[in-house]
């Protein structure tokens, strides 16, 4: 059978990603637009499936943000991503898709896991309560694989990644993740000779950053060959405090003015370093460095979001 791989999500800075890495192969994706069908609307998701009839589904789709967007808008966060992660996972089992890649977070895992966190750690605590809403979504995401493998044997399966960053990601400073925020706040500080960049929470708090680039290798691996009940964590394998990531964006951008820290905004998770060793026992592991993957992405910013901004 001629393969079909349905990316869903594939505008988004993972979608995209996957989708760049399985062309890049000459494979086969089809994709989608959210003006064409609305992942929320079951029945139009169930006519889309049995239409155009992918051999197999990486779910790359989900309403997502930083930790004051998970915190502003619970209901959003999860009632987007119940349901377009169960109209996808049931309509894939309906229409008789029997491949199937669930993109997860490293938030899944208990506030206080031991670190690094094992795959194992899932549901043995309490939940970081900024993030809660999305977190359990994306555990119900799992468990939704889980059951229709139990109960069907479908081969569903589970990714887990940390905290990504890359080409695509949203730069908007009230919704998106800390890595965009920043490089554009040392960027229009920069350019308007700005004396200080505000950041928020203490800096003290710890985050695992992966290019999404690396990310795209492990799922794209993961869909050839990974075929188990439990999820699995796909990391970079080391972290870095708040402070050190501003630092190293400062010095990339070349802005040389004060780091303020705003420590009325939240911290979050004080750290969620994940244990990806069963990953990389199966031969995957990042290939671009910290300090490459930021200075490449602030390219792509330049080119793609600050020019536009200056364009309009
Ligand atoms: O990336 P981020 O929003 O999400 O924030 P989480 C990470 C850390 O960076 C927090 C701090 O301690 C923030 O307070 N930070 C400093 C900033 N300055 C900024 C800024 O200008 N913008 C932002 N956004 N943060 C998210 C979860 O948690 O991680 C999601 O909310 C998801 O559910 C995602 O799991 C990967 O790492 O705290």
């Amino acid at each position: 059978m001629d393969e079909r791989i349905w990316v869903a999500g594939h505008r988004g800075m993972v979608g995209s990603a996957i989708t760049r890495l399985f062309c890049s192969q000459g494979r086969n994706v089809i994709t989608v637009d959210r003006s064409i069908l609305d992942l929320r609307k079951q029945d139009e998701v169930e006519f889309w499936l049995r239409a155009n009839k992918p051999t197999s589904i990486v779910f790359a789709a989900a309403k997502v943000g930083g930790i004051i967007a998970n915190s502003t808008y619970p209901a959003d966060f999860i009632y987007d991503n119940l349901t377009i992660q169960t109209n996808v996972i049931h309509g894939a089992h309906k229409a008789g898709v029997d491949r199937l890649v669930f993109l997860g977070s490293s938030c899944i895992y208990p506030k206080f896991a031991e670190q690094p966190i094992k795959e194992s750690s899932l549901l043995t605590g309490p939940l970081e309560p900024t993030n809660e809403w999305y977190a359990i979504a994306k555990i119900s995401g799992i468990m939704t694989c889980q059951a229709y493998r139990k109960q069907y044997g479908r081969r569903y399966v589970s990714v887990m990644p940390c905290n990504l960053y890359g080409p695509n990601d949203n730069f908007n400073l009230e919704t998106s993740h800390v890595m965009p925020a920043l490089m554009r706040k040392f960027h229009e500080a920069k350019v308007t000779s700005a004396k200080e960049v505000v950041v928020w929470g203490t800096g003290a708090p710890l985050r695992e950053f992966l290019h999404v680039d690396d990310l795209a290798r492990g799922v794209v691996w993961c869909h050839d060959n990974y075929d188990e009940y439990e999820h699995i964590n796909c990391g970079a394998g080391f972290d870095v405090t708040i402070r050190e990531l501003a630092e190293t964006i400062a010095r990339v951008v070349g802005f040389s003015g004060d780091i303020v820290f705003d420590v009325s905004k939240p911290d979050g998770t004080p750290r969620k370093i994940m244990d990806s060793s069963r990953i990389r026992a199966l031969g995957w592991k990042p290939e671009i460095s910290f300090d490459d993957g930021i200075a490449s992405t602030y390219r792509w910013y330049l080119a793609n979001i600050d020019a536009k901004n200056r364009a309009a």
